[in-house]
């Protein structure tokens, strides 16, 4: 049971148990400038590249290195996991905030080389 749940954390923190695939992949985070000021709505756009997104499933499906989906994290905490290539933020309230993108596969969890990308902001 114990190991049941560390898994289960594992699937949104930062580590997962050994023998990850590796993913050719990249990703880049669009339409916010680094520590740009905007409003209380951001939607926050990615690219992807070398892979595609695809629906998430079970931890202990089979992994494939150029498929998965997206991890979006606001201030170091998980908001979002999506298979679309944009995320809407809404009712920030002011001052700075970090929005972070992982790409994952589609059990959820990292790959051996993690895929993220990140950019702070600032709300006005
Ligand atoms: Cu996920």
């Amino acid at each position: 049971m114990i190991a049941v749940i560390a898994v289960a954390l594992g699937a949104c923190g930062s580590s997962g148990p050994a023998a990850r695939p590796k993913t050719p992949a990249t990703l880049q985070i669009l339409a916010l400038e680094p520590n740009a000021q905007v409003g209380p709505d951001v939607d926050v756009r990615v690219v992807l590249r070398h892979a595609h997104l695809v629906p998430s499933m079970q931890i202990g499906g089979t992994v494939r290195p150029r498929e998965g989906h997206l991890h979006f994290s606001l201030d170091g905490r998980i908001v979002a996991m999506t298979n679309k290539l944009s995320e809407p933020l809404r009712n920030l309230t002011p001052g700075e905030h970090t929005v972070g993108v992982e790409f994952v596969a589609a059990d959820h969890l990292p790959f051996a080389n993690h895929v993220v990308a990140a950019v702070s902001f600032q709300v006005t």
